[in-house]
Order: structure tokens, then C-alpha cells, then sequence
């Protein structure tokens, strides 16, 4: 029988920073995964290299639910960011293997596609309506097929979501971490957005007509009165769906935004287990699993929450910005070819260096992701070039100072 023979934990920074785990069986078949988290990767390659690694070794890399229930249940300490992080790692990693060895692309081994590719969502923004209107011009350029608009607030220096203006025809390129040995304190006004973002939907309509679908991300930031609000100020503008209004570790908070509005709801992306859905899913208070494979436990554990959410009537619109690796980015396509329950992927392209140390399979034309017919994720990794790019630190800002001096507390 193959075993499970190296573990090894990659650290690179092509633009930003990316930790993956790489599998290697007794017969030489390697398997990747990402163990990316943003603003905390190195905890998360303690985890591994410290406490994963070695109870690996020898084991059967085809047993994956097995090794799943093995970390999970044998941590102790259950769920969590980092944990969830590390096995998701190992999940993929195996999956990958299991795919080489049988000749198959993963969505093949889950019960094959269930659609030709995965519409996908890209991300516009702008300082005021003419720089938005052209990143939103940009992704239809592109062949997008649906948006997610955000926009700076009159009055905040900074806006959490926002990228620098592009150019017409330039990438859209954005990145939140910043390279710093603290994490940034940023600006917010609650009033001032809840203002605002109604008139940037408005003018959005008016431009470019009512059959485009878009999304809006509120980061989080809101109470679930405040969100309450937002989702109903929306509803004119036909958003596919209005993402994380408020934080969702209250799952009852979102009662009272869902009693108050019909716009679309999605949340999850800071989520790691199936239990921080499960009011949320039984009680219906969402339309929409956010999570990533990179940070929910892996295909196997992402796979199961969302067929309990199919029974709710819930879809897939799982996480894919850049610090979703391009590893974790085709877990996540090989999930969404074969879910029946699919709604949409999110995906914002890598940098170019990226995408020279993670060679990707994946495609993007017409408005759809497919990841492509390869054995196993089909992506490759380049440890050469890997190495020229040292890890830094870099943080996620906190949205916190007021307007009025004050500390936001949400
Ligand atoms: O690491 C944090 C980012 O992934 C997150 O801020 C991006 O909100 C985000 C999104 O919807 O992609
Ligand atoms: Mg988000």
C-alpha cells in the first residue's frame, strides 16, 4: 500500500504572501494544498510543520475522510481559524493525490459536472462614480457576467474594499494586507455609508441598465439594525446579493436583518466549521455559503455544508480573492463544476509572479471559471522561484476610528 512519506510546508511571497502544503507518497505522487491565512500565515505553518506533519506520516493517502476525522477529532481543541486552516491544507493536499493516482480531475471524483463552468464575479470599484464606471467597464471588457461594486465614502480617507482607480483596460488589482508590522487602524462612519452606497447602486442602474448582477460587500461593519437598513435601501437596485452586513458570529442578528429586507444575503468567508452556519442554514437567514475550501476544512468538510444547505434551498458563492492561493482557488472550481447547488465564484485574477509559481489549469472565458481536465487540482508549483520571494509580514487594517474620535464597536 502507498503511504504518506513528506510533508512539506512552502512558504513564498510573489506580491503577497502564500503557505502551501505539499504531500508526497511512497510511490512519488505529490499533492498540494493552501494553508493561506492572510495576516496570520505563520501559525498556521507552526500548525502544520509542529503538530500535522508527523501524524501523517504513513498514513493512507487515500483514506481522506479518515485523516479529516483524525485531525479534527484528535486536535482536542476543535475548529478554529488556524486548525481549520491546517486541515483544509492536508484535505486538498490528499484530494490532489487521489486524483493523479486515479488519472481524474477532482470534480470528476465528486460526482463529476453538473454545469460547463462556474460563473464567476469579479471585483470593481472607485474613488467617485466616473472611476467606478470604468473598472466596472474594464470586467465586462473582460467578458465578467457579474459585479461586485464598492465604492469610497464622502468624507473617509480610506475605504476597507476599495482598490487604487484603474485605468481603462488596466487589471484590477487590489490587495488589503498591507506590509507592515501592525496592522493599519482605518477610518468609518456608519451614517455616512448607509448614505452613500444607495446613490452608488442608483447611478450604477442608470449606467449600465438592470440585467447586470451585482454584489456588494459591507466587510462586516454594520450592526444588524444598520444592515436591516442597507438591505432595504438596496432592494430597488436588484443586488444578487448584499455580503456580510453584519459580523455573522451572531448568527441571531441576522434574524432581524432578514425579517426587514428581501435583498439576497451571503456571509461566511471568516467562517470555519459547519457550525457557524447552522442557525444561519435552518433558520434560512442566508441565500448564500461563503466560506472557502482554503478555510472551512477542505473539499470534504466544504462538500458536506453544502449539502446541508441544499436542502434549505441555499447556494455556493464561495471565497476566491487573491489571498485564496491559486491552489485553494481550484479546490474551490472542482467543488463548484460538481455542486448541484452552485451559485457563484468569486474570483479576482493573480499577479503575474503568482501565477509563475502556482502554474494553474484553470480558465476564465465568457463570464465562466472551469479548472480544467488535468489529473488531481491541475496546479503545479515552482519551488525555484518560489524561493526568490521572501516572506513579509503584512496585516489586514481595522476599520475603527470615527468620524466623531470615537472607537466603532460592531
Ligand atoms: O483576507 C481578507 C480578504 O480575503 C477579504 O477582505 C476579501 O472580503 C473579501 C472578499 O469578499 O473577497
Ligand atoms: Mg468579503
Amino acid at each position: 500500500m502507498s503511504t504518506i512519506e513528506r510533508v512539506e510546508v512552502l512558504v513564498t511571497s510573489p506580491g503577497r504572501n502564500f503557505v502551501t502544503l505539499r504531500i508526497t507518497t511512497s510511490d512519488g505522487v505529490t499533492g498540494l494544498g493552501d494553508a493561506t491565512l492572510n495576516g496570520r500565515e505563520l501559525a498556521v505553518v507552526a500548525y502544520l510543520k509542529e503538530h500535522i506533519g508527523p501524524l501523517l506520516i504513513g498514513r493512507d493517502p487515500q483514506a481522506i475522510e479518515d485523516t479529516w476525522q483524525y485531525l479534527y477529532r484528535g486536535a482536542y481543541w476543535r475548529r478554529g481559524p488556524v486548525t481549520m486552516a491546517a486541515i483544509s491544507a492536508v484535505d486538498v493536499a490528499l484530494w490532489d493525490i487521489l486524483g493523479k493516482v486515479t488519472g481524474q480531475p477532482v470534480y470528476q471524483l465528486l460526482g463529476g459536472a453538473s454545469r460547463t463552468g462556474a460563473l464567476a464575479y469579479g471585483h470593481a470599484s472607485g474613488s467617485d462614480l466616473p472611476a467606478l464606471f470604468t473598472s466596472i467597464q474594464n470586467h465586462l471588457d473582460l467578458g465578467f457576467r457579474a459585479i461586485r461594486v464598492q465604492s469610497a465614502i464622502p468624507g473617509l480617507d480610506q475605504v476597507y474594499g476599495v482598490g487604487t482607480d484603474q485605468q481603462p483596460g488596466a487589471k484590477y488589482d487590489y490587495e488589503p494586507a498591507k506590509r507592515s508590522a501592525a496592522p493599519i487602524e482605518e477610518g468609518w462612519d456608519g451614517r455616512a455609508y448607509l448614505r452613500h452606497v444607495p446613490t452608488v447602486f442608483a447611478a450604477v442602474r442608470e449606467e449600465f441598465g438592470p440585467d447586470l448582477p451585482l454584489l456588494h460587500d459591507a466587510h462586516h461593519r454594520l450592526s444588524p439594525n444598520e444592515a436591516a437598513i442597507l438591505g432595504r435601501s438596496l432592494e430597488p437596485y436588484d443586488l444578487f446579493w448584499l455580503e456580510d452586513c453584519t459580523p455573522g458570529e451572531n448568527q441571531e442578528g441576522l434574524r432581524r436583518v432578514r425579517s426587514q429586507t428581501t435583498t439576497p444575503l451571503a456571509i461566511g468567508e471568516v467562517f470555519n466549521s459547519v457550525y457557524d452556519y447552522q442557525t444561519l442554514i435552518t433558520e434560512q437567514l442566508i441565500d448564500y455559503v461563503r466560506s472557502s475550501v482554503t478555510h472551512t476544512g477542505g473539499i470534504t468538510a466544504l462538500r458536506k455544508i453544502m449539502d446541508f444547505a441544499a436542502i434549505y434551498q441555499i447556494k455556493s458563492g464561495f471565497h476566491g480573492p487573491t489571498d485564496i492561493s491559486p491552489v485553494g482557488q481550484a479546490a474551490a472550481l472542482h467543488l463548484d463544476l460538481a455542486l448541484h447547488n452552485f451559485g457563484i465564484q468569486e474570483y479576482m485574477k493573480h499577479s503575474d509572479a503568482t501565477l509563475e509559481v502556482f502554474q494553474t489549469s484553470y480558465t476564465f472565458a465568457n463570464g465562466l471559471l472551469h479548472p480544467g481536465n488535468n489529473p488531481g487540482l491541475g496546479v503545479g508549483y515552482d519551488d525555484d522561484l518560489a524561493d526568490t520571494f521572501a516572506y513579509t509580514p503584512a496585516y489586514l487594517p481595522v476599520n475603527r476610528l470615527q468620524l466623531d474620535g470615537s472607537l466603532h464597536d460592531w
